[in-house]
């Protein structure tokens, strides 16, 4: 690992770590892919190959379907709930004792800066969170009694779907899987994962820590490998009952289409274009900083919540964009495993030149740069790092409309209410957004009217205990919440005849 000053806590870190490489864990065993490939896992912040992911095919898919069956109806299914709950509750506790480890782990993975990887809404300990909450779920009320018009009983019972594909993306690994297994688990269903083929050691960790807690073999598989050749057996197999899917728009609408075909249940959470509507009576400075600090601080806007177009009022554009430059400019990359670090690099070189082409579009358009827009250099020019960009623009510009998946704001002005809004639902997405608004009539008037999954007023938040999942182009299912068992599971009718 390179050692340059830059980079010595990632050096150090990365010297000390422990890590399967190039392995899958299918059937309660760590092992080589029955394919016997693997890709190359490459550090964003230095560019260097770190370790190997397993690239698997059809026949790991196959495998890793019928160890899930096999566990499924070996017992996992119908588990009793006090069982069931202690076992979730044994893995929450054995993943809050790994915090630190899954956390380096994560930030190894994806180059999320250790701060946030560590840090609380999306880092490593969310993971013990979505465990906990809903091994809470687990023996509580699942049904209902309903009146008939007869003189019979008819009940309801909740039922797992069975085996669920969980695909997920790169950019919050440990929040990612937990997001989707805690409620899968608790519902009884059996899970096969396949996180992103840029890294995987920390989904490898978090299942074998399952292992430890004494969740049964089969139970969580974790399997690897681009989408083609793993994902797409994966999602189309016979064995597989359900979907849960993170990541980019075009691969959900992908996905939706294979599996629509096979009349299967599916969850998709995709990509987001969500607006910060900065209204006269807010607070700027608030503003700014969530504005500018979703986009340059941590994943470096590579989240699909970031508000990565600010609307604000006109009166308040000269005030609201020399705050987040004074903002931005705090929130210089670095190494993402040195604790000060607040920013990371972009995860890959092709995310990263993805990127710069739409800033670059943006400028041939006539969108302002008013900071950023470059690869950073000197010690850093072998990672993945971008300059935290803040641009001046119409909501019809490239930057404006496409999900950038980078450190890249567009700020964007409006003359009164109901242009906001306007302007708010002008995009194809609907995953979050914030107001920012010290008028509480105003801020229930426009909550009310802009579409999109979830929504902050003057903050925004993400956790076990909130449903979140988008809307129009963000895709549907919701993460999070008691809502997120419906998605995981079936109501069955029961009907008992008394007359
Ligand atoms: O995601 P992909 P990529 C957006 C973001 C980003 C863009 C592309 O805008 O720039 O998507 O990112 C698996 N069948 N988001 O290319 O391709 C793949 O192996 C089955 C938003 O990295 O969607 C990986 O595990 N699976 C997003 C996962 O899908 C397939 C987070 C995501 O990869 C597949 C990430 C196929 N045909 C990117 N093709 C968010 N919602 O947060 C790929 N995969």
């Amino acid at each position: 690992m390179t050692a340059t000053t830059a980079m010595a806590a990632t050096a150090s870190a990365v010297a000390g770590l422990r890590f399967h490489s190039g392995k899958v864990l299918v059937d309660g065993e760590i092992r080589d892919p029955i394919s016997q490939k693997t890709l190359d896992q490459i550090f964003p912040a230095t560019g260097e190959v770190v370790a190997q992911v397993a690239s698997c095919d059809a026949r790991d898919v196959d495998a890793a379907v019928g160890a899930a069956r096999a566990a499924l109806d070996s017992g996992w299914r119908e588990l009793n709930v006090k069982d069931r709950r202690r076992l979730l509750l044994g893995y929450a506790r054995a993943l809050a004792e790994h915090t630190e480890e899954l956390a380096l782990l994560q930030t190894f993975d994806s180059g999320m800066p250790m701060q946030m990887s560590a840090g609380e809404v999306i880092g490593a300990p969310a993971a013990a969170d979505y465990f906990e909450y809903y091994a809470g779920t687990v023996d509580k009320p699942i049904g209902h009694v309903l009146p008939v018009y007869g003189k019979g009983f008819d009940y309801t019972l909740r039922e797992p779907l069975g085996v669920v594909a969980c695909i997920t993306a790169w950019n919050a690994p440990v929040f990612l899987y937990a997001a989707k297994v805690a409620p899968a688990l608790a519902c009884g269903n059996t899970v096969i994962l396949k996180p992103s083929e840029i890294g995987a050691t920390v989904t490898l960790r978090l299942a074998e820590l399952a292992l430890e807690a004494g969740i049964p073999k089969g139970v969580i598989n974790v399997i690897t490998g681009t989408g083609k050749e793993c994902g797409e057996p994966l999602v189309t197999h016979a064995g597989v009952d359900a979907v849960s899917f993170t990541g980019g728009t075009a691969t959900g609408r992908h996905i939706a289409s294979l599996t629509g075909a096979q009349l299967k249940r599916t969850v998709l959470e995709l990509g987001g274009k969500s607006a910060n509507i900065v209204f006269e009576d807010g607070e700027i400075g608030l503003a700014a900083m969530l504005s500018a600090g979703m986009v340059a601080y941590g994943l470096s806007g590579q989240g699909c919540a970031c508000a990565t177009r600010a609307l604000v009022h006109r009166s308040k554009l000269e005030e609201f964009t020399k705050t987040a430059l004074d903002t931005v400019a705090f929130m210089q990359p670095g190494d993402p495993f040195d604790p000060a670090t607040m920013a990371g690099p972009l995860v890959s070189a092709r995310q990263l030149d993805r990127v710069l082409g739409i800033v670059q579009r943006g400028v041939e358009e006539g969108v302002e740069v008013r900071c950023g827009g470059n690869r950073v250099g000197g010690d850093f020019a072998s990672g993945f790092f971008m300059e935290p960009t803040v641009l001046s623009t119409t909501n019809d510009t490239t930057p404006a409309r496409e999900e950038i998946f980078g450190p890249v704001l567009s700020i964007i002005p409006f003359d009164d209410e109901e242009e906001a809004i306007r302007l708010a639902n002008d995009t194809p997405y609907g995953l979050a957004g914030v107001i920012t608004t010290n008028d509480v009539k105003r801020a229930y008037r426009v909550a009310g009217r802009i579409r999109t999954g979830t929504l902050g007023i003057n903050s925004y938040s993400v956790g076990a205990t909130i449903p979140f999942g988008g809307v129009k182009h963000s895709g549907y299912g919701r993460e999070g919440s008691l809502h997120a068992l419906d998605d995981y599971s079936q109501i069955k009718n029961v009907y008992v005849e008394l007359g």
